[in-house]
């Protein structure tokens, strides 16, 4: 029997985690974490090890599906993509190129094909209509950053192997194993930070398994995080605490942000926090007083009301505490691909939204996209512009989108859909083709995204574990023959010529580019040197020899390679974040805008909103929580991921439960002004009195869903609560925390 052992980087979450795994005669029978893994070391989580029972799982597609007399039924790739190119033909040519919506899920992120592949189907289908998981997620912290910084990419992220104090708002990492923040074994990170003398702050509603092991926990209210953090600010500025540290040269708008700020002493914001006055200050100080400190906020800041808000002061307060691009501070990553431009001036044509709005709902574009809490609008709303069809990438809206309900009936309501998934689930179930990817093990992978994201500059490459298998397609080539369908050329013809359009656009920019350590190359020997690799390894090349690391062509001897990456299956460390300001800002003034003119505007609708609201004493406030064997909705069709104790349960205080008569085990009907349900009750006093927390990604067990395990777990749809109204306005994000509710016990028999 032939064993061996196989390297690849784990793509189910943003840890990027190094495994190691054992090849008996073709098949994966075992998966621990890769001790010798510059970045991971060794960390392995229970996902990780799950890869071969996705791998195996019998559910998963393996042959395109193309819907007959109603039902699904499996198709050759030729008969697929002719089904495709039936289906969208007409509408473009009827309807125009808007009629055709493009919906991309969280997972593009995690693959070479979403990383590399999306941006060519975007440019040749050119809809407006286009949406994605970031504005249920993180689209108020681009906003932020595109308004602070001038790139919406320009995002801090602690750096955490060195701070001296960090400061969590509304992340729980020891679940998620962090985000937007790329640290394989955040549990041991923030270990290691408390054994070297460091602090840990957590601020969330819920008593997380973070907020456990921290120094001191905050039980914000829901939705406090702005008057919490302007607070924050106000201390700093009210009593002489800011120091900009080495930054004060390229900071902008301070005096703005001082006077913004100064009605939100403490004392006045302690309702609506939650907290003291005392532990506001307190917090302060300490930020003030720490060596080095990084705060960092996330989804339940973000997937909030006044996220971007949340967001922005976030940044302002590293930057008052001179803590915003010093190490151990939050930085700013130097990705493998980021072009080479060591000496840039800072300043650029800054960040702007706004160019185009939704039909139906005026919603402004952010970054093109449109707010996805706004698609059944689109879909359902009939005239000129309708969303006729619908294209899903590695997408589960029905689960993942407030509004479920309508959410469902827009994609019934659909002409014509395809979905690039490996599943029939609660989305795919309306498609009228699905075209399946290959398992995780069957294709290369290299992190793109979360190189950005990293607290470390790392980057790993994975060949493929295992052979694509006949019959199989890789996702990088079905998205280059979407493409091909797209641009109007007959269904499966050859896409070499879009493929080699990409590199050639690629090469001939960055020569061109006066600042480029390419510029004048000869384009022609650049592709040339490519042209033995095809597919992402070519455009790996690319970006890893044009690249701030990169050989450049020879003219960096030593620099990176595709070859020198792939001779390194436990990745390549690429040192520590550094200082990379002011050379990274893109704004116009080539200044950090602390107060940009949008956000400040904010701070008036957030009193307005605040003296407006009407509280309804009886209401409850749902959050939502992650579960450290969960992914979103997908991973529960994995019988190992899935047992256990049941998950998708109610938290509610005892104090709360008591008053509403529920009991642990029982039942509970919740209602919000989008919809209600049924769930099961579990009172525990890790939730803040008044909140209540649901997690998302379950309501399986939908007719015509090919989920056999995660059916028997089906749990409830948390998004029938979340009312798609309610946006975040700058983001266009979704608020799925924060959302009232009312809750008593379900009759009997529910
Ligand atoms: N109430 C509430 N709702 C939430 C959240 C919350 O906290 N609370 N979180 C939000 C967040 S942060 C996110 S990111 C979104 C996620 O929203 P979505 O991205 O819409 O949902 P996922 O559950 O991640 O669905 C991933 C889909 O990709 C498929 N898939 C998996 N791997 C691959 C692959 O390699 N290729 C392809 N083509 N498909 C693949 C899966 O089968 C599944 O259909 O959900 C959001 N929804
Ligand atoms: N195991 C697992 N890992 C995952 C995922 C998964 O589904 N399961 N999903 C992945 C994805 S797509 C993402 S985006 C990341 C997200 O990763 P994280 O950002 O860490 O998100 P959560 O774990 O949902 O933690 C959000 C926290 O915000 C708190 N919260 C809710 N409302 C508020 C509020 O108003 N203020 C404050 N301060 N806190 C609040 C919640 O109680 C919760 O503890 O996780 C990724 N990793
Ligand atoms: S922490 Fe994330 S990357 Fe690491 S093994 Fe688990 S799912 Fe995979
Ligand atoms: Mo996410």
């Amino acid at each position: 029997m032939a064993t061996t052992t196989a390297y690849r980087t784990c793509p189910l979450c943003e840890a990027t985690c190094g495994l190691a795994l054992t090849v008996e005669d073709g098949r994966v029978t075992a998966i621990r974490g890769d001790s010798e893994h510059v970045f991971s070391r060794g960390f392995i989580c229970p996902k990780g090890a799950a890869l071969a029972d996705l791998h195996a799982d019998p559910d998963r597609l393996r042959t395109p599906l193309v819907r007959q007399d109603g039902v699904l039924v499996p198709a050759t790739w030729d008969e697929a993509l002719a089904a495709v190119a039936r289906g969208l033909a007409p509408i473009l040519a009827t309807h125009g190129r808007d009629a055709v919506a493009l919906y991309l899920g969280n997972p593009n992120v995690h693959t070479l094909a979403g990383q590399l592949y999306i941006k060519a189907l975007l440019q040749t289908l050119r809809t407006k209509n286009l949406y994605t998981a970031s504005t249920l997620d993180q689209m108020p912290k681009h906003v932020a950053c595109g308004l602070m910084f001038g790139d919406p990419d320009a995002i801090p992220v602690p750096d955490l192997d060195h701070t001296d104090l960090l400061v969590i708002l509304g992340a729980n990492p020891l679940a998620s194993n962090g985000s937007l923040c790329t640290a394989p074994d955040f549990p041991g990170r923030l270990k290691d930070l408390r054994a070297r003398g460091g602090r840990l702050v957590v601020v969330d509603p819920r008593r997380t398994r973070t907020a456990e092991v921290a120094d001191l926990h905050l039980p914000i209210r829901p939705g406090g995080d702005p008057w919490l953090l302007l607070a924050l600010a106000e201390h700093l500025v009210s009593h002489d605490l800011v120091d900009l540290g080495p930054l004060a040269p390229h900071v902008a708008g301070l005096e703005t942000l001082r006077d913004a700020v100064r009605r939100f002493p403490a004392e006045r914001v302690a309702d609506r926090t939650g907290l003291s006055a005392t532990a506001i200050r307190a917090l302060a100080v300490e930020l003030a007083a720490a060596p080095t400190a990084a705060v960092y906020g996330r989804l339940g800041t973000h997937s909030a009301r006044f996220g971007t808000v949340n967001a922005w002061l976030v940044d302002v307060l590293n930057a008052l505490t001179g803590n915003l691009d010093q190490p151990g501070g939050a930085c700013f990553p130097l990705p493998f691909f980021a072009p080479h431009r060591p000496d840039r001036a800072p300043g650029g044509g800054g960040f702007k939204t706004g160019r185009h709005a939704s039909r139906v709902g005026g919603h402004p574009e952010v970054r093109r996209e449109l707010p996805t809490a706004a698609l059944p609008d689109e879909i359902l709303t009939p005239g000129p512009g309708q969303v006729r069809a619908l294209i899903t990438v590695a997408g589960n809206p029905a689960l993942s989108a407030p509004g479920s309900d309508r959410f469902d009936a827009a994609l019934a309501a659909l002409d014509f859909m395809v979905a690039v998934d490996p599943y029939v689930n609660e989305t795919t179930r309306h498609a009228d083709v699905i075209l399946p990817p290959p398992s995780a093990l069957e294709r290369a992978h290299c992190d793109l995204a979360f190189a950005g994201l990293s607290v470390r500059n790392v980057v790993s490459y994975s060949p493929p574990t295992l052979p694509l298998p006949a019959g199989a397609m890789d996702e990088c080539d079905i998205l280059l023959a979407l493409t091909t369908i797209c641009a109007g050329r007959p269904a499966g013809s050859p896409t070499t010529r879009t493929e080699d359009f990409i590199i050639a656009t690629l090469v001939t920019g960055e020569v061109r580019d006066a600042a480029s350590p390419l510029h004048g190359r000869d384009v022609k020997e650049l592709v040339a040197a490519l042209a033995p690799r095809r597919g992402p390894e070519r455009l790996l090349d690319w970006l890893l020899r044009a690249g701030s690391y990169g050989d450049h062509f020879g003219a960096r001897p030593g620099g990176l390679t595709f070859d020198e990456l792939a001779a390194a299956p436990h990745g390549i460390d690429l040192g520590p974040l550094q200082p990379r300001l002011p050379g990274r800002l893109e704004t116009p003034s080539g200044k950090v805008e602390l107060a940009p003119a949008a956000l400040i505007a904010e701070l008036d609708r957030l009193e307005a909103e605040a003296a407006a609201e009407v509280v309804d004493p009886g209401a409850l406030v749902l959050i939502g929580r992650r579960h450290l064997r969960s992914n979103n909705s997908w991973l529960h069709n994995v019988e190992r991921l899935a047992t256990g104790k049941a998950r998708c349960a109610l938290q509610v205080h005892p104090t709360d439960a008591a008053r509403l008569g529920l009991t642990g085990g029982g039942a509970a009907h919740v209602t919000s002004v989008a919809g209600a349900l049924t769930v099961a009750v579990h009172v525990t006093d890790a939730v803040r009195q008044g909140v209540v927390s649901l997690p998302h990604g379950w309501g399986h067990g939908q007719p015509g869903a090919r989920l056999g395990t995660a059916a028997r777990f089906a749990g409830v749809n948390v998004n029938r609560l979340v009312d798609p109204a309610v946006l975040d306005p700058l983001s266009g994000n979704a608020v799925q925390n924060g959302v009232p509710v009312t809750v008593a016990p379900a009759p009997p028999g529910a």
